[in-house]
């Protein structure tokens, strides 16, 4: 068995609760025995709902950079996410002194900073390959509707390609749609001919044969894996999430639990 511990990075879109993910997540598994590290790597946080171990503000603070560089909100946002690379490698020092089962890592509120600025594969990297996992939060209204549910599907196969590692697809926020809603959601995150009847039964004008391949591809690349319904803020699917997480390692087995 490894020692080491399992990295799950939470990626989404601004608001897509993600710092509320990593919070109801991290309460679950101390809450199981497990020992688990917070790291926020988002410098322009401003009240996290947990207490992270490892921040990023500790070293970067957006307001410092707008008024030394003098850059505006946007501006410093990117030059922020670029920073956090050189920081990478303590980073990853407090990740291995912590000796902890798992560790959550909270990524800045607009993912297009974390997946299109390569200084997210310096930390991706720093904090090592072998046993991460993004998480990647799909919003439960947008999923709702299967032309909305494709296009997240289709960013999970960007992320994919942009990190090279596991995407494990949770639809976020379950407690604010309807039981019957987020089980369509679901099951189209299992049967690729259920998503596809719905797209031909709602959004035919898109079914180009284009899209159709593409689905096709997404299929391939398993950017269809199982979603759950998760919410930080219930605490629902929190032990379905930490299953997904152990059967990308172990076929299921719990791998670092004592
Ligand atoms: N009802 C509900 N609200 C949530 C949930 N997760 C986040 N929120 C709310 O959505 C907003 C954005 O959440 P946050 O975690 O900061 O999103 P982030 O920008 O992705 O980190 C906050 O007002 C949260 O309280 C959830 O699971 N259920
Ligand atoms: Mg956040």
């Amino acid at each position: 068995m490894e020692e080491d511990n399992i990295r799950m990075f939470f990626i989404g879109p601004a608001g897509s609760g993600k710092s509320t993910l990593v919070a109801g997540m991290a309460n679950w598994m101390e809450r199981s025995d497990l020992k688990t590290t917070t790291v926020n790597l988002d410098p322009g946080a401003i009240d996290l709902p947990y207490s992270p171990h490892i921040d990023v503000r500790d070293w970067i603070r957006i307001d410092r950079i707008m008024e030394e560089h003098e850059l505006g909100p946007n501006g410093a946002q990117v030059a922020a996410a670029d920073m956090v690379a050189l920081h990478s490698q303590e980073i990853r020092e407090l990740v291995d002194e912590s000796r902890s089962h798992y560790v959550l890592i909270d990524t800045p509120g607009q993912s297009e900073l974390f997946l299109f600025r390569n200084s997210s594969r310096v930390v991706i990297d720093a904090l090592g390959l072998d046993q991460s996992v993004m998480v990647y939060l799909m919003d439960p209204f947008l999923s709702a509707s299967p032309n909305g549910f494709v296009a997240q599907v289709l960013l999970n196969a960007i992320i994919q390609f942009r990190t090279a590692l596991p995407v494990l697809n949770v639809v976020s926020k379950a407690d604010m749609v309807e039981p019957d809603v987020l089980a369509n959601t679901l099951l189209w995150s299992q049967d690729f001919n259920a998503l596809f009847g719905a797209l031909l039964d709602h959004d035919a004008s898109v079914l180009t044969q284009l899209s159709t391949d593409m689905l096709q591809v997404m299929e391939n690349m398993g950017s269809f894996r199982t979603a759950v319904g998760v919410s930080g803020v219930t605490q629902m699917g929190m032990s379905e999430l930490y299953q997904l997480t152990q059967n990308v390692f172990s076929g299921g087995e719990d791998i670092v639990k004592d």
